[in-house]
């Protein structure tokens, strides 16, 4: 395997600068290794333990797990807690009332301050906003908003009163919407006018009432509305309201709703290899204590931090690393409205340098088309920009190549700043495998070495454990505490997706393809065994995309398959047959470009494929199965050196040579 070559040659280690090593909350290898035979020696009394310290229980729990009807695990059943309490009122009792909790930057670059004190009044308003509405514990509730204060309050009020939120991207299609809307059961939407991204208003509430108008959403009473722009929307009387109407002469004061420990938190969709995404349920106080540890340990966080996090609300990054984390931790952190490359691709760097940022996170696609901007264009380059707060960066969302790796290390880093390169999921709560950056030699393109507390391994298709050197399956072997609850509404699948019979029923089934290095042990990420993409840090399931293809009436067949792509990592290429004659010259333009638009609508505009070739049929076995390998091989331009004896129809490769 090409990822396993680049490994073995990859021999450049990086250890933690000295002084943060000896401040870090792990400060050394020893202390991680300490740590890690802590959980060896008392798993459950470890996790009992960080549980008591870390979070503030309205009710203790006795029991720490219940394995007993595996693998819907329990933890901490019996305690009770409430997340949004956590965030918020801890922080005015401890001192950090008056501390700055989210420096907002809006698009076009106005900046404002929000302090523990002010973000706890908001919520706890919010929050009693929705109970004016009825909304109540239990009931779930779509968030379809902007990066915006309003869109972290939302997801926190939800939490203050036990709602459970489903947030979804606004980049989603209003068919995506409805779909999120209908599987949830969800008694409202949360949403805004517009989103403002790179100097453009982008419609939200439209799309929210395309979405409701395509039917099956009775459950939805209200419709909440942020004024981000202030332009002319339509208004569905009854339904539709104003959040600042919702709010006004609200109480500052909203007493916390109690929940169980595993009461659910959230809903976040995310694909998996079927044409229907899963609503991964997570739980409440599990996952808050996973999201205030890493805090802890993967950014060794501090009280003078200034921390950002460039993901999206939308996804679980923003989730535990901007709604939740950072609060939970009392932390001063950044949330950015915009795009990196508006007005220009310095966006960041600039950002960093008048916010004096001391923690910096963001996604590998990211990084590699800034490293392309500041190729073309100096003035953008990170070394025009004073950097020099910064002391720890991270990658999220896909793997990090070396390349990309030491640019991030030199340039934006200035060869002083550890990388933590996190691999995690939207169904593992948290990270899992990161350098700990006081403690862990970094290796480029290497996520390193499991979190303490997770168990990480690699093995075979039988579950029986591959030796260093060799790739396999990357699985977790027993539960922890911010692991996924369920896949709403289908246990079943939840069971054949993570916890397949073959590997004995109870060990967790990440999804993706590792290997660990010989001598350190240290993983690298091979990418997805299933038929899931990653674009840009996006996951996308190939059948998603093909189920958007064939509802169109001109497809007949459809087959999509990733391709390496330079700066998203893949890119998405689709083979597609017509009913009618397949299409050439600038017919097939035409249609291709029509294609892509209609899956902009189906799913989403990330979802669009790059490319797009027509063939009169797709290649397939004598018993009619798609040869997707061929697909592969096809899309990323290389001639075909396997076999193809077995193909039914072998002339039609040189058809799907070409792209439109
Ligand atoms: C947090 C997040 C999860 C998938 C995961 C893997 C890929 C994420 C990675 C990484 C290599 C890393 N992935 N982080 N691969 N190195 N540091 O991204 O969640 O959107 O659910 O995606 O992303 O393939 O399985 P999610």
């Amino acid at each position: 395997m090409a990822e396993i070559e680049t490994f073995k040659q990859e021999n450049r280690v990086f250890a933690p600068p000295a002084e943060l090593a000896r401040n870090a909350a792990i400060s050394g290898m020893d202390a991680y290794k300490a740590l890690n035979a802590e959980f060896e020696r008392d798993y459950e009394g470890t996790w009992a333990k960080l549980a008591k310290d870390n979070l503030k229980w309205n009710t203790p729990f006795t029991k720490t797990l219940d394995e007993s009807n595996a693998p819907f695990y329990k933890w901490f059943e019996d305690g009770r807690v409430n997340v949004s309490y956590n965030c918020l009122d801890v922080n005015l009792d401890n001192g950090n009332a008056d501390k700055t909790a989210i420096i907002f930057e809006s698009d076009d670059a106005k900046v404002t301050r929000v302090t523990y004190r002010e973000l706890h009044q908001k919520v706890c308003q919010f929050a009693n906003g929705l109970k004016s509405l009825g909304i109540k514990k239990g009931d779930r509730v779509v968030i379809y908003m902007p990066m915006s204060v309003e869109g972290v309050a939302a997801m926190q009020a939800c939490a203050r009163i036990g709602a459970t939120h489903s947030v979804v991207f606004g980049g989603f299609s209003a068919k995506s919407l409805q779909e999120r809307v209908i599987d949830a059961g969800a008694v409202a939407v949360l949403t805004a006018d517009y989103q403002v991204r790179g100097g453009k208003q982008l419609p939200l509430k439209s799309i929210v009432d395309e979405a409701l108008a395509m039917g099956g959403c009775d459950t939805i009473k209200n419709v909440v509305v942020y004024k981000r722009a202030g332009a002319e929307i339509n208004w569905v009387e009854g339904r539709d309201r104003w959040l600042s109407d919702v709010v006004a002469g609200q109480s500052e004061v909203c007493e916390p709703e109690w929940v169980d420990a595993e009461h659910p938190l959230f809903i976040l969709y995310t694909s998996g290899s079927t044409g229907k995404p899963k609503g991964v349920q997570h739980s409440s106080a599990g996952y808050l204590l996973w999201a205030v540890l890493t805090m802890k340990w993967t950014f060794d966080i501090k009280p003078d931090d200034v921390y950002w996090c460039t993901a999206d609300i939308g996804w679980i990054t923003g989730h535990t690393y901007i709604a939740y984390g950072p609060l939970a931790v009392g932390a001063t952190q950044i949330v950015f409205e915009g795009v990196p490359t508006y007005p220009n691709a310095g966006r960041f760097w600039d950002m960093v340098a008048r916010h004096k940022a001391t923690i910096f996170y963001t996604a590998p696609t990211a990084i590699r088309s800034l490293i392309k901007a500041a190729d073309a264009d100096e003035k953008v380059h990170p070394k025009q920009y004073d950097l020099s707060t910064l002391r720890i960066l991270g990658s999220v969302g896909e793997p990090i190549n070396p390349e990309a790796w030491m640019w991030y290390y030199k340039n934006v880093g200035n060869e002083k700043c550890p990388i933590v390169d996190t691999f995690w999921q939207t169904e593992t709560g948290g990270h899992m495998i990161s350098p700990l950056p006081g403690a862990t030699p970094q290796v480029p393109g290497s996520c390193t070495l499991p979190l303490p507390g997770i168990t990480a391994a690699i093995v075979d298709e039988t579950g029986n454990d591959i030796p260093n050197g060799n790739g396999g399956i990357l699985v977790v072997k027993r539960p922890w505490p911010s692991m996924i609850r369920t896949i709403w509404n289908d246990p079943e699948r939840f069971k054949k997706s993570y916890f397949p019979e073959e590997l004995g029923g109870t060990i967790y089934l990440a999804g993706d393809g590792a290997v660990r290095n010989k001598d350190t042990g240290y993983f690298t990420i091979t990418g997805r065994i299933d038929d899931v993409l990653n674009v840009s840090g996006h996951r996308m399931g190939t059948m998603e995309i093909e189920s958007a293809l064939v509802a169109n009436s001109l497809v007949a067949e459809a087959a999509v398959v990733g391709k390496p792509d330079e700066t998203t990592g893949e890119s998405i290429c689709a083979f597609v047959v017509l009913k009618r004659p397949r299409p050439t010259g600038d017919e097939a333009k035409q249609i291709a470009k029509e294609l892509r638009d209609w899956v902009a609508k189906e799913i989403g505009p990330i979802a669009k494929p790059k490319e797009i070739r027509f063939g009169d049929n797709l290649p397939k076995t004598r018993s009619g199965k798609i040869m997707r390998r061929l697909l592969r091989v096809l899309a990323k331009g290389e001639a075909i050196t396997q076999d193809v004896s077995t193909l039914e129809n072998p002339a039609i490769l040189d058809q799907l040579k070409e792209a439109q």
